[in-house]
């Protein structure tokens, strides 16, 4: 592809998770329902590079055996899922509005069994990579070409089983397989960069991840770090982790919790919430405003 028709689609594509941001923000507002509002701004953008320029779905075949397959590890972030599957077309958007309620395919997290066009189960964090290896595995045994996408929070690799599997993927040398951490530097109630000490009464702050790098690639993975708000170099970095052969890739897509909405961003205290009308008002206006000055950057 031309670098000029590149920065067109990067283009594009920014402009899909715009649309992409505000209607998952419709969505919960017509559903009036709580959700984790900064990890899902922070992920679509990933999102929407990986279903609307990497990943090979079709959406009238859903159980097509030689679908690429996607794992939502960090599985709170189900908001930001159910309206890129209906742009997809794995379903009418005009479902969206039951998320969270009684007898609706879409929950708080995301279950396989309800939603079209999802392949995990998860919301229990730390069993996303786990599944995601193992489907990767199967790829491999069976001879098939598909490649396996699994999205892991920066917070939920603190669980003890990702390590399990991140052992086993570069023991196994499944290079269909590509891991993204969403690297937005906060986890449910804080920082992800520690300072994880001993403080009179219990421990202050978590465990840092750093050099989440280095532990990664001592761990035999090709390790890939971009912006995960730059479509040029999400699509880069996809190309690059399909490109690489004898190993599994991982991408550290370094991104902004909240991303999008200002009263939001970089702010862990609105990992999970319910927005007033007032709020949803000024976060749609927002995401609007955005959306027409890419509309106007592209015209
Ligand atoms: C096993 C498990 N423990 C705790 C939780 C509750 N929980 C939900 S989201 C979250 C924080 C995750 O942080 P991170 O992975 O960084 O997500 P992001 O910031 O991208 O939303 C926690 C602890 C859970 N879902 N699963």
């Amino acid at each position: 592809m031309s670098e000029e028709n590149r920065e067109k689609l990067a283009l594009e594509l920014e402009r899909k998770a715009y649309k992409l941001r505000i209607m998952e923000l419709e969505m919960m507002r017509d559903s009036e329902a709580s959700g984790h509002y900064g990890g899902s701004m922070s992920v679509m953008d990933i999102l929407t590079v990986l279903y609307f320029k990497v990943m090979r779905v079709d959406p009238h075949n859903e159980d097509w055996e030689d679908r690429d397959r996607f794992v939502l590890s960090k599985g709170h972030a189900c908001n930001a899922l159910c309206p890129v599957l209906a742009e997809k077309g794995f379903f009418s958007r005009d479902i969206l509005p039951t998320f969270n309620k009684l007898d609706s395919p879409f929950g708080m997290h995301p279950d396989k069994n309800k939603i079209s066009g999802c392949d995990a189960s998860t919301g229990s964090l730390g069993h996303g990579a786990p599944i995601a290896v193992g489907m990767a595995m199967a790829g491999k045994y069976l001879k098939k070409d598909y490649r396996v996408y699994v999205v892991v929070g920066d917070g939920e690799v603190a669980e003890g089983s990702n390590w399990e599997a991140i052992e086993i993927a570069s023991h196994f040398k499944v290079d269909n397989l590509c891991a993204t951490i969403d690297r937005n530097k906060y986890s449910l109630d804080g920082s992800t960069e520690g300072p994880g000490v001993f403080k009179e009464g219990g421990i202050e702050g978590t465990m840092t991840l750093e050099p989440i790098d280095k532990k990664l690639e001592d761990f035999g993975w090709h390790v890939i770090k971009c912006d995960g708000h730059d479509f040029i170099q999400l699509m880069g970095a996809y190309d690059e982790a399909a490109r690489t052969k004898g190993r599994p890739t991982v991408i550290i897509a370094d991104t902004l919790k909240g991303k999008g909405i200002s009263f939001i961003e970089d702010k862990y205290e609105w990992h999970y919430g319910q927005f007033t009308p007032e709020q949803y008002k000024t976060a749609i206006d927002e995401l609007t405003a955005t959306l027409k000055r890419l509309e106007q950057k592209s015209a």
